[in-house]
């Protein structure tokens, strides 16, 4: 039974929800940071629940996770040293290990026990953390890139859930900042960046942020993802001063890449022409960004 109060109240997207058929209950448990759900739906394969919201499922998780990887490590020449905020479901290392010119792949994940379940119910996911050049520090993020060293990557690829609870952080300036000082001159961040039906003035406040942060280049990308709260979830590109970047148009095309699609499986979404049509922005959402 439905208690219809709760399910209609999360801040994040009043008076709405999705539903997706149980079909078995896989895992439910609470770690220190949040309460964590697996299950097994009818049409989307498992899905992984923190806090009562969707972060993934294995039919359309290839969405986010290529576009989160592919929009900026193939806005770059030579990706070399990589840094992952969240992600603990090991998706993002996994799409980052199709690039060859990358040396080192850290992760920052705050919650231990997202990783040990996501081995046991996402193996195709938590793949990615079998790569050897993968250094997982677990720990707050926030923490993290405030001692990182720096100039130290060449993109920082923010995979965080919404900012209510344990991501609240990481969406303020201090932690911008940090990021920027991380990166090395011209090098990139992709932040998840929310939906652009439903989250209109935090897409605004993050831009505002990043345009003063970052002097390279700033931009928001968006693409399809059915699970997720209207459908759609955006990406903020982001350069620093340096070597000029294009995010437009991918300088280093996936197509090229050697060995690419070996890591594992095919790559189902991401592709050039689907990174260039992610810049392209509908009326109304081109009107409330260009003036922030
Ligand atoms: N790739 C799956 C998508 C996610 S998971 C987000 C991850 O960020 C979670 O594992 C969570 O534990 C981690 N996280 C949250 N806060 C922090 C922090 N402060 N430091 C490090 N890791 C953190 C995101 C889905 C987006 C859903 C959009 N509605």
């Amino acid at each position: 039974k439905i208690n219809k109060v709760q399910y209609f109240n999360n801040p994040m997207w009043p008076g709405e929800a999705h539903s997706l058929k149980v079909e078995n209950i896989l895992y439910q448990g609470k770690s220190p940071y949040q309460e964590i759900l697996v299950f097994e739906s009818s049409t989307y394969g498992n899905v992984l629940v923190l806090d009562g919201i969707v972060q993934l499922t294995e039919k359309d998780e290839c969405a986010y996770q290529e576009m989160v990887t592919h929009l900026p490590l193939c806005s770059i020449p030579f990706p070399k040293s990589v840094l992952v905020v969240g992600g603990g479901d090991g998706g993002v290392l996994r799409e980052i290990a199709r690039h060859a010119s990358v040396e080192t792949i850290e992760i920052c994940e705050i919650d231990q026990l997202v990783i040990d379940v996501c081995k046991d119910f996402f193996p195709q996911l938590s793949i990615g953390f079998k790569d050897p050049r993968v250094q997982l520090h677990v720990g707050d993020a926030v923490d993290f890139l405030r001692n990182a060293p720096e100039g130290k990557y060449d993109a920082i690829i923010v995979d965080s859930s919404d900012p209510i609870g344990p991501a609240q952080e990481l969406v303020e300036k201090p932690f911008f900042q940090t990021i920027a000082r991380a990166l090395k001159p011209g090098g990139v961040l992709c932040n998840q960046a929310e939906s652009m039906w439903l989250h209109t003035h935090l897409i605004q406040d993050m831009l505002s942020i990043c345009r003063e942060t970052f002097k390279g280049a700033v931009h928001y990308a968006w693409t399809s993802v059915p699970t997720y709260p209207s459908g759609v979830i955006g990406f903020l590109l982001c350069a620093k001063e340096g070597p000029a970047v294009n995010f437009l148009s991918p300088v280093n095309p996936i197509e090229k890449l050697e060995g690419a699609m070996e890591a594992g499986r095919e790559i189902r979404f991401y592709n050039s022409e689907v990174h260039r049509a992610a810049f392209v922005l509908p009326t109304f959402v081109r009107r409330e960004l260009e003036s922030h």
